[in-house]
């Protein structure tokens, strides 16, 4: 067989499992597999740096499938290249990622040929895709993190780090804000190692892109700054083959290849028609679409004699190849840099340096106190030099969120300076989001920053932080009312509730300096869970630690800050942030008047959650009924701690534009109040 018929061969497999699987599944999306399969061809076996053999390789080209409803392309390169399966704790499992009875048990459960790709779940995944345009938008962080692990760990003679990102996308992506956030930043920043790659296939669900998206895109990726090239014919192997050698060549900016296709290629009657994006063909047009490729038109799930062979002599041996020689090198890269060398060891097993947490500060007892973004900014500031690949910024406001890393030589990242610890999102809070997850899925330590009321425009990328279970931080301030001259639109209300209620993230409300210390203190060690961290703005009383419980209790999500004397409480006040100073003060004085109550600090439910039920019970013990929470937010989901004879002060409408103070009577988050909705409680006057 000449070289052209095994290629052709090939790229039909990958075209034929993808028809097969979703004919099987009876739902998912053939034609963009169908459209795209030469190019994910010509990346995986003629480009792309990858070893099948090793998926977690640090110095591995990443490929993103941007178009994640086009997931069987995944699906069948992974399977085809025999890519291994690794397990959570990056150990090689011995068997393929993806097995062919996978791909023929595609969309079912348990299947490691899932709806979309998911990060975990299926070995060889960079990113989890399916919500449109984050893939693209994680790409740029993931072309950062090289960046950056390039600056601080490659050395003359030592290219540890000089890998690439290739990620394709689809209409429906380059639409999304998230991809021109992203894009934008991308441009500025002058990532050359980033080559995006758009299907312009004009197809969407609803019809021909020209009844929504007419403008003249490459002009749009010029203007960002990216070299942008052309693919006149997505079967033009060749063609694609000489626009990737172009990118990889091209300096100083990244690159952007339009890929002109016919989504549903081969199919008589569905070829660039909507029909083809998320519907089996039918048994019928199967057979026509197989005919017009040359394939037996009753085989089904048929991976031709050579095939494998094929991949196995492209990818397969170039990865190999390029792999082992990368492990001489680092080998010697050990011997003569074996601190750095440790610390790429930690970082791809997410562990923390020796003394990562040394020098944290301790904040004295004092009832002025500190703002927990000023306490965060501390603690920060000594984290990022204990732990060097810890860094991150804001969406242009870290003088207000105090993420400025300000020690000498943290710097500023730029092209220029790719070695900066601190980066400029700009305004852009959703790209934010998904350029954190694409550090971390870099194994930097990555934090984004900006109000909290704007954690809105980066849930959802916090959320697939959650999914991808990647231990992410975000650091949020001006977590309440306390920016009242802001008024409503600044005023964070239903934001806690709704960040409580994604699974697996943990949300952080710290009440004083020393909780914002312990609350760092427990997030960093997380290897597989993402943290925000909602922090006040205006200074909190510093709690003295030797009148009231340590501010280690923070670990366990919530504790008995100071309980009724000699114990036994008759109403618990629960609070957290800057409503914790509040109930402190009701508790005096319901102690003054003989009545016992106890004070229960809670930052975090999520983590409270994961304690034993004896603990939960200690704290909040089932026989005391009479409880009251106190939060500066939503009242929503608070029912389940204080129970149906309980009571919450929170806010159950938006805020108001007034000074503080003001807005505190005007919402009743008072001490007098909170002490006659205890007694009310009680039913006491
Ligand atoms: C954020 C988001 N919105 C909507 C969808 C639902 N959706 C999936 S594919 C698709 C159309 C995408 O069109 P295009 O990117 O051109 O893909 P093609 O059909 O050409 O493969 C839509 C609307 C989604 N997955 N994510
Ligand atoms: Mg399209």
């Amino acid at each position: 067989m000449t070289d052209d018929k095994m290629v052709q061969l090939a790229v039909n497999t990958i075209r034929t499992l993808s028809i097969d699987a979703v004919q099987a599944a009876k739902s998912g999306h053939p034609g963009t597999p169908m459209a795209l399969a030469p190019l994910v061809y010509t990346i995986w076996n003629r480009a792309m740096r990858f070893d099948p053999q090793d998926p977690i390789w640090p110095n591995r080209d990443r490929f993103v499938l941007s178009n994640g409803h086009a997931s069987m392309l995944l699906w069948s390169i992974l399977h085809l290249t025999k890519t291994q399966a690794v397990d959570a704790d990056y150990e090689s499992l011995g068997h393929p990622s993806v097995s062919l009875d996978d791909i023929r048990r595609f969309r079912q459960l348990d299947s490691r040929a899932p709806g979309h790709p998911e990060y975990r779940w299926v070995s060889g995944v960079e990113t989890t895709t399916g919500p449109l345009g984050q893939g693209v938008a994680t790409s740029v962080g993931m072309a950062i993190g090289q960046k950056w692990l390039a600056s601080r760990y490659n050395k003359p003679g030592f290219p540890v780090f000089d890998y690439d990102i290739y990620a394709v996308c689809g209409d429906g992506c380059l639409m999304e804000g998230v991809a021109s956030e992203a894009a934008s930043l991308a441009g500025h920043l002058g990532l050359d190692n980033l080559c995006w790659i758009w299907d312009n296939n004009h197809i969407t669900i609803e019809g021909d892109t020209r009844i929504t998206f007419t403008e003249d895109v490459a002009a749009r990726f010029l203007a960002y700054g990216w070299n942008v090239l052309r693919v006149g014919d997505a079967n033009d192997i060749d063609r694609i083959e000489h626009a990737l050698a172009v990118f990889r060549k091209t300096e100083g900016r990244p690159t952007f290849i339009v890929l002109d296709s016919h989504i549903g290629y081969g199919s008589p009657h569905k070829q660039d028609t909507p029909e083809a994006h998320g519907e089996p063909l039918g048994e019928e047009e199967i057979r026509l679409t197989k005919r017009a490729y040359g394939w037996p038109e009753d085989a089904q799930f048929l991976v031709p004699d050579g095939v494998y062979d094929h991949f196995a002599a492209g990818i397969g041996k170039r990865g190999a190849t390029l792999r082992k020689s990368w492990t001489a090198l680092f080998t010697d890269y050990r011997a003569k840099f074996p601190e750095l060398a440790t610390e790429i060891d930690l970082m791809q097993r997410r562990e923390l340096p020796a003394g990562w947490d040394r020098n944290l500060p301790t904040f004295p007892a004092d009832p002025k106190g500190v703002a927990g973004r000023e306490a965060s900014g501390k603690v920060l500031n000594v984290l990022a030099q204990n732990v060097p690949w810890l860094l991150g910024g804001s969406a242009d406001l870290a003088p207000s969120n105090k993420t400025a890393l300000t020690y000498e030589g943290a710097g500023s990242f730029q092209a220029g300076t790719p070695g900066g610890k601190n980066l400029h999102y700009g305004i852009r809070e959703h790209a934010m989001g998904a350029v954190v997850n694409g550090l971390s899925l870099s194994k930097i330590r990555a934090f984004g920053s900006t109000f909290f009321i704007f954690s809105d425009y980066a849930r959802p990328a916090i959320r697939l932080s959650a999914l991808m279970e990647l231990p992410t931080i975000f650091v949020f301030t001006h977590d309440a009312m306390s920016d009242g001259e802001d008024g409503p639109t600044h005023q964070p209300v239903e934001h806690l509730a709704s960040l409580r209620a994604i699974p697996g993230l943990v949300t952080l409300r710290p009440g004083d300096a020393n909780e914002v210390v312990e609350a760092y203190r427990y997030l960093m060690p997380l290897r597989h869970e993402p943290a925000v961290l909602a922090l006040s703005r205006q200074p909190l009383p510093t709690l003295d630690r030797t009148r009231y419980a340590p501010a280690a209790g923070v670990a366990k999500g919530a504790y008995v800050l100071v309980d009724a004397p000699g114990g036994k409480p008759e109403v618990i006040l629960i609070a957290s942030g800057s409503e914790l100073i509040l109930a402190v003060q009701a508790h005096e004085k319901l102690v003054a008047e003989g009545i016992r109550s106890r004070v229960v600090s809670m930052p975090s439910w999520d983590i409270f959650e994961h304690q034993p039920k004896e603990y939960r019970d200690s704290v909040l013990p089932p026989a005391v009924k009479a409880r009251l929470a106190i939060e500066q937010a939503s009242t929503f989901g608070w029912e389940r701690y204080v129970g149906d004879a309980g009571r919450v002060i929170g806010m159950k409408t938006f805020g108001a534009s007034a000074p503080l103070k003001e807005l505190q009577k005007r919402f009743g988050f008072e001490p007098e109040r909170v002490v006659a909705t205890a007694k009310e409680l009680l039913g006491r006057k």
